[in-house]
């Protein structure tokens, strides 16, 4: 089996990190370096090459010696120098290395004058007050290392856009090779949870299939954790990770069950089962040794007497119970969403004219879109005041004479000011068909300030939608204090609709606050917030989140046509 380009790559960085621990000549270790870049650089494979004859040594920075040795990788998988590196530096270096303020010259003196391996060496001399003794370790490094080594590792997790690019391509290759099975992801990608961890993929395939193998030489792979007859695991170059099972037919649907989760939910089903004195596991739904179900997900919930539950649902949030009562929501689909109620133009931060989003949103088969460029307040965003809003609405207007079947909607994204005021007046305000009001600054007020805050935004009648009403971006922004609680009430008091922000990093509300402001009868407005028009596609992560929520249509107003929505956003102006 050749080895991929990057695993080579990999093996030579690895091998300059320990010979420069090691305090080896510092021009051995650049011409690793050097060639690990030259061999990930390359666009055909090392192997494709050395099959085609290539002489590995006419390269940029590879000379004779390494060429020999990197052709031996290649062809053998194995590296002699670096494993008897390994062997003369044992213990955990690599991951002391991976710490904050460590590189190999620090861990060279660590390791010869205190004879630190493993991270064990490290918390134990750190803890006798060791490495203060040492030239260059200042009592900033030993602050440092000390709080990186008290906390667990931080879990890496992905977004959805990601994770399905990743998914998408891999399942069509590995689909490629394979002519006797199936390939489907479950865990919780096939929850749609906002975040991944990792990727689980599913292969319905007879025994001895090779689908695993195939696993391994995908081109993406950086490392194989994993790999056996049933069981492979690999790290992708994003570093995602994939764990791939192969499952025999008759087992398929608990297989699927069982690692499409959530842990939560498939401990609830196994309670359900032990209760009918059954079994449940990944092989099947077991009855003693008799299996009575297991080739479908959907004959094992039937056997257990309960409703098919979306996979959206299983949570563990009240799912089981009612699908024992057959009356799981309903859940709404894209193919239910008629508008997109939070869309920019080139009027504020958009990159296109109204013209060109509203072709787009139209050719999607949508009703209506409405326009919600920024208000003045957001000067980044080229906010409009009232006078240049005034001419918006005319300009919206004329266009909407040319647009058949269509109907662009005269709207704002108007920022809610500190203490909860709007950044345009009510004279403008009326004039429109709809407001979004989102909070763009001061994310650091306390709590009650920050509920105070859009709660008041709330109180004007023009308001009919809160937008993005958190504020997170995931991954890189905590969602503001907030009192979601309080929030839902006041929104249901008032007749107020909360926002879905369907931008991948935002997707927000939440799906624990989408339940709950369900379950209290506020109406939700599922809106992509797009700036380009590529970013209207992203209403399909609005749906997951909303049917992670338990939203059904009857809950979502965009769902609605143009007169019912009218509506809808009508009762906000005459509410008190
Ligand atoms: P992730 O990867 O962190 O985004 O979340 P999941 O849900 O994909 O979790 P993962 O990849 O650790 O495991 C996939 C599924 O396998 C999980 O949803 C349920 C099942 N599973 C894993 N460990 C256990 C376990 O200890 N007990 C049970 N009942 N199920 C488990
Ligand atoms: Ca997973
Ligand atoms: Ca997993
Ligand atoms: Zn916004």
């Amino acid at each position: 089996m050749p080895v991929h380009n990057a695993e080579i790559a990999a093996m030579l960085d690895q091998t300059a990190e320990l010979l420069e621990i090691k305090g080896e000549n510092p021009f051995r270790v650049r011409a690793y370096r050097r060639a690990a870049r030259v061999v990930e650089g390359l666009s055909s494979s090392i192997a494709s090459l050395l099959a085609a004859g290539k002489d590995l040594a006419e390269l940029p920075g590879i000379g004779e010696d390494l060429a020999g040795k990197i052709g031996g990788i290649c062809r053998t998988g194995r590296f002699d120098v670096l494993e008897s590196l390994k062997r003369e530096l044992p213990g955990d270096l690599g991951r002391i290395a991976a710490l904050p303020g460590l590189g190999p010259k620090r861990i060279k003196v660590l390791y010869e004058q205190l004879g630190v391996r493993t991270l064990e060496d490290l918390r134990r001399a750190l803890r006798r007050g060791r490495l203060r003794e040492l030239k260059g370790f200042g009592a900033g490094i030993e602050q440092k290392l000390g709080a990186a080594l008290a906390k667990p590792v931080a879990e890496t997790r992905y977004g959805l856009p990601v994770a399905e690019a990743e998914e998408e391509a891999l399942a069509a290759y590995l689909r490629q090779g394979l002519d006797d099975g199936s390939v489907v992801v479950a865990g919780s990608y096939r929850r749609r949870r906002e975040t991944v961890g990792d990727l689980d993929i599913l292969v319905a395939a007879p025994h001895g299939s090779t689908v695993g193998d195939r696993l391994t030489r995908y081109e993406n792979v950086t490392g194989v954790v994993a790999h056996g007859p049933t069981r492979a695991a690999v790290v992708l170059r994003s570093g995602l990770q994939v764990d791939l099972r192969v499952v025999a037919p008759e087992s398929y649907g608990a297989a699927l069950l069982y690692f499409t989760g959530s842990k939560a939910h498939n401990i609830a089903l196994r309670k359900l089962a032990a209760e009918r004195g059954w079994k449940l596991n990944e092989y099947g739904l077991f009855d003693g040794r008799h299996r009575i179900a297991g080739a479908t997900e959907a004959g094992i919930y039937r056997k257990l007497g309960l409703a098919f539950v979306p996979p959206e649902l299983r949570e563990d949030r009240g799912e089981v119970a009612l699908a024992g009562k057959k009356r799981l929501p309903s859940l709404v689909e894209l193919s239910d969403i008629r508008g997109d109620l939070h869309v920019h133009s080139d009027w504020s931060d958009g990159t296109v004219p109204i013209a060109a989003m509203a072709a787009s949103a139209k050719g999607r088969g949508y009703a209506y879109m409405a326009v919600t460029d920024h208000s003045r307040r957001v000067t980044v965003a080229h906010g409009l005041d009232a006078a240049r809003l005034a001419r918006q609405i005319r300009a919206i207007d004329r266009l909407n004479e040319t647009l058949h079947g269509f109907t662009i909607l005269k709207g704002t994204e108007v920022d809610i000011l500190g203490d909860g005021r709007l950044d345009l007046p009510d004279s403008i305000l009326s004039r429109l068909d709809l407001v979004v009001a989102s909070i763009h600054s001061k994310f650091d007020l306390a709590r009650d300030a920050q509920t105070e805050r859009l709660i008041r935004a709330m109180d004007n009648p023009h308001v009919s939608i809160i937008g993005h009403p958190t504020g997170r971006l995931i991954g890189s922004r905590d969602p503001y204090d907030v009192d979601m609680e309080r929030v839902i009430a006041a929104a249901r008091e008032r007749g107020c609709i909360l926002e879905l922000n369907a931008e991948p990093e935002r997707l927000d509300l939440n799906d624990i606050h989408l339940q709950a402001a369900r379950s209290a009868g506020v109406k939700i407005a599922i809106s992509t917030d797009a700036h380009a028009v590529a970013a209207l596609d992203h209403m399909r992560f609005g749906i997951d989140q909303a049917r992670r929520g338990w939203l059904e249509a009857a809950d979502v107003v965009n769902t609605r046509p143009l007169a019912a929505l009218r509506k809808l956003l009508k009762r906000q102006r005459n509410a008190p």
